[in-house]
């Protein structure tokens, strides 16, 4: 019987690599294909001497670093669930987090570590280690002592290899269960549709506790026996100077607006680089084709999420179009449909649903959620507006879901509203997302005051910083009289949104 773990197939294309570099860390020294293989192993030994077991979550909130990729793909091959979480995160979000999916391991840097050990004996879960670079106790010690040797758990393509949280526009944050099958179907996929080929130099600046920097990217380059120029972060210059270097890049919008702003940033620094890549926020159509004007290169745009992985893609070869992110991939369908679930014809707005190996098999101990989230024929419903053209070329125009994305990174609003309803002196409050131009959206909240409280803006951003991840706390926030509200007694974001509209941009 074949090993539907993800990590066995990783391991043949690792093994084909040789000797090949893997990650070139800047700065720092390279790291070969043998040796990420050998370090992974002892990882992998050095989680089941801690007694993680296949099927148990490992939850990781660590800075980007390769011990941090070591601790991924250790976990795939003995079989246990990763469990990224964002490090912007407050300890207040992280407890929850943990309390829901009940680890058996915890891994945080070591600023974090007396807080999380906290959290980890209230909820009764197992051990927390850090990841510091190196001193005794830390992950890495214990897995210096192990052995190079470790056979990859057997998996099912139906068994879990990642549980992604995703918040939700009502209540709770939802585990995305991610399976084997979906990751190697996933990326097998991109890795052929875009053409990765031998010599192929991938230039990593995305967080990788998200499906963009962790899937998307690690995946397909994996698969190739790709060498990764691997930074901490992203920062402009660093990346304008490292592009010569490398042949393909992704990033979410925010990277190549960034870019566009030096004036260095032109045709001889992209001369190198055959893939552009954009996704997880929308790129603006004007971005495109100033991105093409300065460097002759057009980016290609792909459209996916948590749930489902990348979902579509322009083409590689045919005409990728601004605004639009082009066709279902190979084995994926898609279509559109109304609220009702009727399905709509070329042309027509209603929102996209997704069948495929790449589609999540549901949310962490949220049966019900889940229900809701797919049609009885197994399509999932994806909450964003899209229209399909009569080829299948796919343009999203909004979101059913009540969502921001700022940067990438996904804000609900009713989350944030939340935090600041219960702030002392606020009334109420709508939280927005308005035109910016470093974000592409920008968070803003609108509140009202109780009698006799004097909210300060200052003091709200103050108060939500402590609560919440500081991508989601608003960048302004305005005091008003009240909130404007139709004759059902909804909030009218609409009429908030189109007086904010030009507040960042102006
Ligand atoms: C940082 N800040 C943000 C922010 N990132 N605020 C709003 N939105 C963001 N995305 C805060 C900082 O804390 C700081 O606050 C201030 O804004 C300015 O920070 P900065 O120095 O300009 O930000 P920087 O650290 O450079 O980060 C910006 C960024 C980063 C764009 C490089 O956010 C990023 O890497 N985004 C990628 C997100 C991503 O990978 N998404 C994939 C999701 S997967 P202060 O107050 O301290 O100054 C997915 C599926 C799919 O969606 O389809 O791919
Ligand atoms: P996340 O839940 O973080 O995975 O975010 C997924 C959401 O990002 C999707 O539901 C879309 O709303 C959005 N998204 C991702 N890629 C694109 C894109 N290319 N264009 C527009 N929206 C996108």
């Amino acid at each position: 019987m074949g090993n539907a773990n993800l990590y066995s197939l990783l391991e043949e294309r690792f093994e084909a690599a040789g000797d090949r570099v893997a990650f070139r860390p800047v700065p720092g020294d390279p790291v070969s294909y043998a040796d990420l293989r050998a370090e992974v192993a002892r990882y992998a030994n050095a989680l089941e001497t801690e007694g993680v077991k296949p099927g148990d979550r490992v939850t990781v909130q660590v800075e980007k670093s390769l011990e941090n990729v070591l601790l991924y793909l250790a976990t795939l091959k003995m079989g246990a669930v990763y469990q990224p979480l964002n490090t912007a995160y407050t300890a207040a979000e992280v407890d929850y987090f943990i309390s829901d999916a009940k680890p058996s391991l915890v891994v945080c840097d070591p600023a974090r570590i007396e807080a999380l050990q906290h959290m980890a004996a209230t909820h009764g879960v197992g051990s927390v280690h850090t990841m510091a670079p190196s001193g005794a106790g830390t992950l890495k010690d214990l897995a210096e002592g192990q052995s190079a040797v470790h056979e990859t758990a057997q998996r099912a393509p139906d068994d879990l290899a990642g549980l992604l949280y995703t918040s939700g526009t009502t209540g709770r944050s939802k585990g995305a269960m991610i399976t084997h099958d979906n990751l190697s179907s996933n990326a097998l996929a991109l890795h052929r549709i875009w053409h990765f080929e031998p010599g192929d130099v991938l230039l990593h600046a995305l967080p990788i506790f998200h499906v963009h920097g962790l899937y998307v990217a690690l995946n397909t380059a994996f698969l190739n026996g790709s060498e990764i120029i691997w930074l901490q972060k992203f920062d402009a210059g660093q990346v304008l100077s490292l592009l010569p270097e490398a042949t393909v890049m992704m990033g979410v919008p925010t990277f190549y607006t960034r870019l566009l702003a030096l004036e260095a940033f032109g045709a001889e620094a992209c001369r190198t680089i055959r893939l552009f890549v954009s996704g997880s926020a929308p790129m603006l159509a004007e971005t495109h084709v100033e991105f093409e004007e300065r460097t002759g290169s057009r980016i290609l745009e792909r459209y996916g999420m948590t749930e489902a992985g990348m979902i579509t893609s322009n083409p590689y070869d045919g005409e990728r179009r601004a605004g639009t992110v082009g066709y279902a991939l190979p084995d994926v369908t898609v279509r559109i449909a109304g609220d009702d679930g009727s399905i709509l014809g070329p042309g027509e707005i209603g929102v996209l649903e997704a069948k495929g190996p790449n589609i999540f098999s549901g949310y962490w101990q949220m049966p019900e959620k889940t229900a809701e989230e797919f049609r009885p024929d197994g399509y999932f419903i994806t909450g964003d507006m899209a229209q399909m053209e009569a080829d299948g070329r796919v343009t999203i125009v909004g979101r059913a879901k009540d969502l921001i994305i700022s940067g990438g990174f996904n804000v609900y609003p009713k989350e944030v509203e939340s935090e600041l309803d219960e702030l002392a002196g606020i009334g109420e409050s709508a939280v927005i997302g308005v035109p910016h131009p470093d974000f592409g959206e920008g968070v803003v909240a609108i509140v009202t005051a109780n009698e006799g409280a004097g909210v300060q803006e200052a003091e709200v951003i103050g108060a939500l910083s402590d609560r919440l991840a500081k991508f989601k706390v608003p960048k302004r926030v305005f005091v008003h009289d009240n909130l404007p509200r139709n004759a059902m007694g909804k909030v009218q974001k609409a009429e908030l949104r189109s007086q904010y509209n030009a507040l960042f941009t102006t």
